[in-house]
């Protein structure tokens, strides 16, 4: 048995209610909320995601929504990624950086209008960093935090869920595109994401008081495909190559270095937040990079609590950022972020608790 005492200052999601239900059985805090982590079979959890379909409450990914005249010149001074291309309906991955280059976040943006965005964040206080900048600026915009609550269904068999519940409108839904609608009543917004490689959508609740009977509805019909609940995998994010910005990134860590160069654009205006660093970052060079590890040893060994050390001819080269058994590849894997100048291909060693481990470097995605 699990037990958090949600309070108004902890935030519980309005899908909390059903996570306990389902039989939670560990949960992180992400954006100041409490996030589900486990049902108590991780085994179980992790192949319902690869064969079959899961849900999860990921209500801690929080809406910063923008709104006003200047809503989409906000949006684009926040992010280094171009914008001038985002239709209504669409949403975009767009990092975000801060003054020097640093990524802070790694927002989904949604596009609900041209005077209405949403970031649907990561982990940390964008609603804040929005505001000063649109107020310090002179912007026409008001930023705020809507009652807006995303639920995910992936894996294989999320699809068919979806359609079911939806209609088949849904499977002509393009990656990271988006529609406002209703079930049962309740308003939702319907976007094919997620954080998994293996396919599938979030339901964007937009009213608290529902998030049981959206859950439900999901979970029954879901049956027939055997739905269960879930929540973000460690392992399957790892084997994918997907980034957690705060995880795998420090207080110096520039979208270059961690293969996100591709959503920033160096010719975006120069009000752009951290895009005159970008540049220069560019220029001198990118000094790390991120590669994949597989590490020696049959048992798994996850990270512990802190970043581990990497070797390479006894020399301090970088670091772990995370590390976690893959049970389709059988070992332990993880990232490093390391000197540009080591590559793919090298053994190195890891320095870790239980002593020095070899582990080979090779390009991301590991699957
Ligand atoms: N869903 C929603 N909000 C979120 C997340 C989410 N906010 C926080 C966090 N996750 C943001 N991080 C990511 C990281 C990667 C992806 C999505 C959210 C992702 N990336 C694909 C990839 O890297 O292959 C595709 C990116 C692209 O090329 O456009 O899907 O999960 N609502």
């Amino acid at each position: 048995m699990f037990a958090v005492f949600p309070t108004a200052r902890l935030r519980p999601s309005p899908f909390y209610a059903s996570a306990v239900a389902e039989g939670m059985t560990a949960a992180s805090i992400y954006n100041r909320m409490i996030m589900p982590t486990s049902y108590g079979d991780p085994q179980a959890e992790y192949w319902r995601l690869i064969n079959g379909v899961s849900q999860w409450d990921v209500g801690v990914e929080r809406q910063v929504q923008l709104k006003g005249p200047d809503a989409g010149v906000l949006a684009q001074i926040l992010s280094p990624r171009d914008l001038s291309g985002c239709k209504v309906g669409q949403g975009k991955y767009v990092p975000l950086c801060n003054h020097r280059g640093t990524i802070i976040n790694d927002p989904i943006l949604l596009k609900l209008a041209d005077d209405l965005y949403w970031l649907s964040i990561a982990d940390s206080d964008i609603w804040f960093w929005a505001s000063s900048i649109a107020a310090e600026r002179g912007l026409n915009v008001e930023v705020s935090e809507p009652d807006v609550s995303p639920m995910a269904l992936q894996g294989p068999k999320a699809e068919d869920v979806v359609a079911h519940v939806m209609g088949d409108w849904v499977r002509g839904l393009k990656y990271f595109w988006f529609r406002e609608t209703e079930i049962a009543g309740i308003p939702v917004a319907v976007q094919r994401s997620g954080w998994s490689k293996q396919g599938g959508f979030e339901i964007y609740l937009k009213d608290g008081t529902r998030g049981t009977q959206l859950w439900n509805i999901f979970k029954e019909a879901g049956q027939p495909w055997g739905i269960g609940p879930g929540a973000p995998a460690t392992a399957e994010r790892t084997e994918s190559g997907l980034v957690s910005v705060g995880g795998d990134t420090d207080e110096a860590t520039n979208p270059f270095e961690v293969r996100l160069g591709k959503y920033v654009d160096l010719d975006v205006a120069d009000d752009v937040v951290g895009i005159q660093a970008l540049r220069r970052i560019k220029a001198e060079g990118v000094k790390r990079h991120q590669l994949g590890l597989v590490l020696e040893g049959e048992t798994p060994a996850p990270l512990g609590f802190r970043r581990e050390d990497i070797l390479r001819d006894g020399k301090r080269i970088g670091m772990m950022t995370n590390c976690v058994w893959s049970p389709r590849m059988k070992a332990n894997i993880g990232y490093a972020l390391i000197d540009a100048s080591v590559l793919a291909g090298e053994t190195v060693q890891v320095l870790r608790d239980q002593g020095q481990v070899a582990a080979k470097l090779v390009e991301l995605p590991f699957l």
